[in-house]
């Protein structure tokens, strides 16, 4: 594995949160650390469960595995493996390994002497699972109310969830949601094809600059962002989606039970109508 220039400078002790120097070594192009420890340590046992439960089920048909909650009717309670244990100790290990993950991004972050952001970045990704998983689950009083581990049973899931709630559009945060998920989209879009753009110009041409696309778009449409800009708006659009995901879903059931499409009786009901 190569080693960059500044790797010499950047390569040293220090930045840890937990354990000093205990884990702060490298094998090959990887820094190992406490939570890289503890992170393959969960995913190890979690990819096990997971096996266990295929087994028990009978079936290695990727599409098909499914690991389900417990039955509502076990409330909070830890349930037998068998009947939606082995889905409580899969989420432990999924928690314990999201969580390592975020904390291994904030030791290398400090180590490099940069911010925070990959790991709070990350974090929304992993607090959108947990909202489904652990919090509207505890706030509607049964783990039974949690998403099954399988492609094909959690897209059930998914389409089950939103006919409960007759027309899951209607839901107002979900309609946020969607709305800066397509705009992450545009905005990746207009950035890729502008760097490539400007990274490719015809043959035996150089490659252009940042003056060139700030150009572009000055000429297209009178405004440019920047090249720090586009990636602040990025994250702030990808961010945003994932937030108002969670918002999304964990309103639905703790805070409104009925039909979403009945919530916007709130514009059918404002005073200025009557008369
Ligand atoms: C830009 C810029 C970039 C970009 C892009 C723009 C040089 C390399 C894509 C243009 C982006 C604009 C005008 C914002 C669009 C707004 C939304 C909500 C999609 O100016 O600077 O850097 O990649």
């Amino acid at each position: 594995m190569a080693m960059l220039s500044f790797e010499r400078k950047y390569r040293v002790r220090g930045g840890t949160l937990i354990g000093g120097d205990l884990f702060d070594f490298w094998i090959g192009p990887f820094w190992i650390g406490f939570f890289g420890v503890t992170c393959a340590f969960f995913t190890l046992v979690g990819v096990v469960l997971i096996g266990m439960g295929a087994a028990w089920q009978g079936t290695w048909n990727p599409w098909l595995i499914n690991i389900a909650p417990p039955d509502l009717s076990y409330g909070l309670r830890l349930a037998p493996m068998r009947e939606g244990g082995l889905w409580q100790a899969i989420t432990i290990c999924a928690i314990g390994a999201f969580v390592s993950w975020a904390l291994r991004q904030a030791e290398i972050s400090r180590k490099l002497g940069m911010g925070y952001h990959i790991p709070i970045a990350y974090g929304v990704a992993v607090f959108a699972y947990i909202t489904l998983v652990v919090i509207r689950p505890v706030l509607m009083g049964a783990w039974g109310h949690a998403f099954p581990y399988g492609i094909w049973s959690h897209l059930d899931w998914v389409s089950n969830v939103g006919y409960q709630y007759l027309h899951f559009h209607y839901n107002p945060a979900h309609m946020i949601a969607v709305s800066f998920f397509f705009t992450t989209v545009l905005a990746l879009s207009l950035h890729g094809a502008l760097v490539l753009s400007a990274l490719n110009p015809p043959p035996g041409e150089p490659v252009k600059t940042a003056e060139h696309e700030n150009t572009f778009f000055r000429d297209f449409i009178g405004y440019s962002i920047g090249t720090l800009g586009i990636h602040r708006l990025g994250l702030f659009l990808a961010l945003s989606a994932g937030f108002w995901s969670a918002v999304c879903i964990v309103i639905s059931g703790p805070f409104w039970t009925r039909g979403w499409p009945e919530w916007w009786s709130w514009w059918l009901n404002l005073p200025v109508w009557r008369g």
